[in-house]
């Protein structure tokens, strides 16, 4: 399992199954939960749960050290094992990182929920770039090679990973993708990451920025449930706007929860299906290479 958020990802330390009685949880329940049902605290072992109930009958996982919840897992348990998991991941990125500095290539990482339209917007993107700059694309989902291939019918080279049962690429995954597909200097490099708006945003694959992708059909309060995304991003795209007058998104409420996470992030609002606002985030994108190039005189 994925002990950064519990998902199953057998890549990484805390397989699925394994399970430790050497944990101490904290359950603080002195206060009338109106539940029907008796809690026993006393377990033969120290357990309880690092979870918080707030007045509104919130119950937060996340409360412990850790700031998040793996069943069977001491909060101490899993800030160790993160600790280990990002230092590995942190030294594979540094490398990334050298690499696309020697290469003079610009690397966008693009997160979002399944289905928000990051290859749709690639593509199209790619269209309107790949006669002016060196493209390529790592396309990572759990199965299918897909994307890759819609990618290649632009004629820009892809490489498809799949993570198996993770829900995140890594800086490691990616720098295989590289051994497949040397980079032409002076470029950009796109990174589709697996659907998600939770787990990629733990993990730095060397990237330049990453981009989030929120699509109209979502809801505008993504940005505050999910915020860690949001956060570690410095552009939003807001995608699908040819929807809108059939969906009630409030736009303005949109970034302005966004900015509450994240009051540095800039938003373009585009639609992948008909090409509206594409102009902005090429003009984006473009502006990031020239701050590339310069960086490298
Ligand atoms: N109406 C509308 N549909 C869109 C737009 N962009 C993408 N779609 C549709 O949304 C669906 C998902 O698009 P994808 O580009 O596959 O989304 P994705 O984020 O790459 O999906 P995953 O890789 O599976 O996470 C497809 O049916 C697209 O045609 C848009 O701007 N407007
Ligand atoms: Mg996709």
């Amino acid at each position: 399992m994925c002990t950064v958020c519990g998902c199953g990802n057998p890549d990484k330390p805390g397989k699925e199954g394994e399970h430790s009685h050497d944990h101490a949880h904290d359950h603080q329940h002195d206060h009338d939960h109106g539940h029907h049902h008796h809690h026993d605290h006393e377990h033969g072992h120290d357990h309880s749960h690092a979870h918080s109930h707030g007045a509104d009958g919130t119950i937060d996982f996340g409360a412990g050290p850790a700031g998040v919840h793996v069943a069977g897992l001491s909060q101490e348990r899993i800030v160790r094992i993160e600790q280990d998991i990002f230092a590995k991941n942190d030294a594979y990125a540094a490398d990334n990182r050298r690499y696309f500095a020697r290469t003079r290539t610009l690397v966008l990482n693009l997160v979002s929920s399944p289905g928000a339209g990051k290859t749709t917007l690639l593509v199209r993107a790619i269209e309107d770039l790949k006669e002016k700059l060196p493209i390529a694309v790592i396309e990572g989902d759990q199965q299918t090679s897909n994307d890759a291939d819609r990618i290649r019918e632009t004629g820009v080279a892809a490489v498809q990973v799949n993570t198996g049962k993770g829900c995140h690429l890594d800086a490691h995954m990616v720098g295989h993708a590289l051994d497949d597909m040397p980079l032409t200097p002076g470029g950009v490099l796109f990174i589709e990451n697996v659907g998600n708006l939770v787990c990629p945003a733990g993990f730095d694959l060397g990237e330049a920025h990453k981009v989030v992708i929120l699509s109209v059909t979502e809801g505008e309060d993504k940005p505050i449930k999910y915020p860690d995304m949001f956060a570690v991003s410095d552009l939003m795209v807001i995608n699908k706007t040819d929807l809108l007058p059939h969906v009630d998104f409030d736009v303005a409420r949109a970034v302005d929860y966004a900015r509450k996470v994240n009051p540095r992030i800039e938003v373009v609002e585009v639609s992948a299906r008909t090409g509206e606002g594409l102009r902005a985030l090429t003009d984006w994108i473009t502006a990031r290479l020239v701050g590339v190039a310069k960086a490298a005189e």
